[in-house]
């Protein structure tokens, strides 16, 4: 039976430019997909852009353009962000596309069908920037008397009509839902503030808007636009296929994980999977919502000009060192703090000289002293030859572990005790004297070298897949041959190899 893995990312609001915090969440997910399809899975990654509602409608004006125009070009941005971030997303999804409209209608009319919509009146307080109502009880002092978001979004006081959802009525179908479901919203802690908000008590969502016109039409009432959230949400049955069930991409939902901002789990863990239930369609498996970037200590905001575009980064530091930054520096779900200074460190600690030191040295010993190609297997293998060998074959099995867990920075961190041990191998067996007193073992020690580099790069490529590449390329490792089943069979001895080259160059600050 074919493995399937449906992974997603938020769909993007194209009010502003994509930032780092956006390039983080696309960097993860890709990092799974692409350790899927190493392990052999049918992987669907999807991303794309969310392109109605106020927010939109009133950065467009800002602008100057009209809704489609704006959201056609800053979308084509996000596009091209997600492509230079190394993403290998198999769809990218807009919600102003045909396909959108249509499942959202079809969504919608069967929610209606089912009993689950009411026509009402919403009046209540409202937050543009976070597309979000608020109740009375959730606001918090801002400055000058005026009251804020829990976000610290400005709010408004609407009165419209308004499409309702019956949430109200889902409040014990949703607790007893995450009772059979323990994994289903991670981290814990997010669990743990999910559960206490349905635990207080649902009140009906209004699910449409009446006073501007920048979303999806309701069907049978025009007046009414979708609220956006559940408009967004949809993408994620849009883009498997949604309502054609016949479409093989309908094989992939429910989705596997969708990976969120913690500031959004509640519409994915309890609005979402609501709606589904509410429409006969199967939740989604997983939520994982992670922490938040600042940047050198301080929150990036538009104001303070310190909004990275994830463009700039990888222009001064190359793709690989950012993605490697990135899920290495926190442990995914905690906050974290954006530096160069600590970004610069671990380049030249952990990747030119851990990492790219040990590559070099191997492979250029290989290149001057084995004739460059690959040397043989050692046919009586040492103690030291065993527990390093076979440390590194387990990496596969405890990355899986780790990466199942959303635990990028432990699955690093174990890769690189495999690197430091394979720098204290090479040190304490001293190949280049062994040259002179006994080069059959020179040879052994080479290519033990070279295989527990092979499964290195291998388990590192989901995370830096350009700078993996051409590691396993001058290891002489086939295209065809770079997943995790490939790693059992050795490469034959006597693989020609080229010469080697410097993967990661130590990064030195400009005078
Ligand atoms: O919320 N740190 O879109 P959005 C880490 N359209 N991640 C960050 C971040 C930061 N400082 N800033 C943004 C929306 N992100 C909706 C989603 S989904 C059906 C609709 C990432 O453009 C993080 O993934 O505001 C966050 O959830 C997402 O960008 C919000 O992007």
């Amino acid at each position: 039976m074919t493995k399937r893995y449906y992974i997603t990312t938020p769909i993007y609001y194209v009010n502003g430019a994509p930032h780092i915090g956006h390039a983080y969440t696309t960097i993860a997910a890709d990092v799974l997909a692409r350790w899927k399809r190493l392990a052999g899975y049918d992987v669907f990654f999807l991303t794309g852009t969310d392109e109605h509602g106020q927010k939109v409608e009133k950065a467009a004006a800002e602008a100057g353009l009209d809704p489609q125009s704006f959201t056609d070009r800053v979308a084509a941005d996000f596009r091209d962000m997600a492509a230079r971030m190394g993403a290998s997303n198999d769809d990218f999804i807009r919600t102003t596309e045909p396909r959108h409209r249509h499942a959202c209608s079809v969504l919608w009319q069967r929610l209606v069908e089912r009993g689950e919509i009411y026509l009402g009146e919403y009046q209540g307080w409202y937050a543009v920037r976070d597309e979000a109502f608020y109740n009375e009880s959730e606001l918090v002092p801002g400055p000058d008397g005026t009251r804020l978001a829990p976000s610290g979004a400005p709010v408004e006081w609407v009165r419209e009509p308004s499409y309702f959802f019956r949430l109200s009525a889902w409040q014990d179908r949703m607790l007893a839902f995450y009772a059979e479901n323990p994994d289903f919203i991670l981290p814990l802690s997010r669990r743990n503030e999910l559960l206490s908000f349905v635990r207080t008590g649902l009140s009906d969502l209004s699910i449409s808007r009446a006073s501007f016109r920048w979303g999806i039409p309701v069907p049978g009432d025009p007046a009414h636009v979708m609220y956006v959230w559940l408009d967004a949400l949809a993408n994620y049955i849009t883009a498997a296929g949604f309502p054609d069930e016949a479409d093989p991409r309908w094989a992939f939902w429910p989705a596997d994980l969708h990976l969120v901002g913690k500031e959004i789990a509640r519409f994915h863990a309890l609005y979402w999977p609501a709606f589904l239930m509410a429409a006969g369609l199967a939740p989604p498996k997983r939520v994982f919502a992670h922490g938040w970037w600042t940047v050198e200590g301080e929150k990036m905001s538009k104001s303070l000009g310190n909004v990275i575009d994830p463009r700039d980064l990888l222009a001064r530091f190359g793709l690989d060192p950012v993605r490697y930054f990135l899920l290495r520096e926190v442990p995914f779900g905690n906050d974290g703090d954006f530096s160069r200074r600590a970004l610069i460190t671990r380049m030249n600690v952990e990747l030119a000289n851990d990492l790219g030191n040990l590559a070099q040295r191997s492979l250029s010993l290989i290149a001057r002293h084995c004739a460059a190609t690959l040397p043989a297997l050692p046919k009586s293998p040492t103690d030291a030859d065993n527990t390093l060998l076979s440390a590194a074959a387990a990496l596969p099995r405890d990355l899986a572990g780790a990466l199942d867990r959303l635990a990028f920075s432990e699955a690093l961190d174990e890769i690189w005790k495999i690197v430091r041990a394979a720098n204290a191998y090479i040190d304490h067996q001293a190949p280049w004297a062994l040259r002179r007193t006994d080069p059959p073992r020179m040879a052994a020690v080479l290519r033990v070298l070279a295989d527990v580099l092979r499964i290195i790069a291998t388990v590192l490529s989901p995370f830096m897949p350009e700078s993996m590449a051409r590691m396993l390329d001058q290891l002489g490792v086939p295209p065809s041959a770079r997943d995790l089943a490939a790693l059992a069979v050795p490469l034959p001895a006597g693989t020609p190899l080229p010469p080697p080259q410097a993967v990661f160059p130590r990064f030195a600050e400009p005078a």
